[in-house]
């Protein structure tokens, strides 16, 4: 009936570890806070050209602003060393597909030219199940078309 203590610890000391160490993982990184819009400027060639910063998680800048009917040239840095990203806007009314992977530490360009005012949402659709998407832990932004 003495070990009965010990043992209790034993199991307290278990589960403490155990939570710690599920809280640093699901907690890796804070989630991005809400940016300032950013409005992307017309290059004279007539580019909208902008860089973003992918990292766990978040977008930085995360608020795009750009004119419609104009080619928008995005250059997407990840900033992570393991944890690979992708940038997603799909959105019909706004005549947008784009999914584009962004491996660990990458650095990759797109193009698209945007037709259709609007805010669209850009995220990351990443996920290492069972724990919430990137997108759920804050890596989102939008693009807003005028
Ligand atoms: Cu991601």
């Amino acid at each position: 009936m003495q070990k009965a203590p010990r043992q209790l610890l034993n199991i307290m000391a278990m589960v403490w570890l155990l939570t710690s160490v599920g809280i640093a993982i699901v907690h890796g990184a804070e989630p991005s806070q809400p940016g300032l819009p950013i409005v992307i400027p017309v290059a004279a060639d007539g580019v909208q050209r902008a860089s973003i910063t992918l990292d766990s998680y978040s977008y930085s800048p995360n608020h795009l602003i750009v004119e419609a009917g104009k080619p928008v040239e995005l250059t997407l840095t990840s900033v992570t060393t393991l944890i690979p990203h992708n940038f997603i806007i799909k959105e019909p009314a706004g005549n947008l597909s784009i999914e584009q992977d962004v491996s660990a530490g990458k650095t990759v360009t797109i193009t698209f030219t945007p037709t259709q005012p609007g805010t669209f949402p850009i995220y990351c659709d990443k996920r290492l199940w069972p724990l919430p998407s990137h997108r759920d832990k804050g890596m989102e932004g939008k693009l807003e078309v005028r």
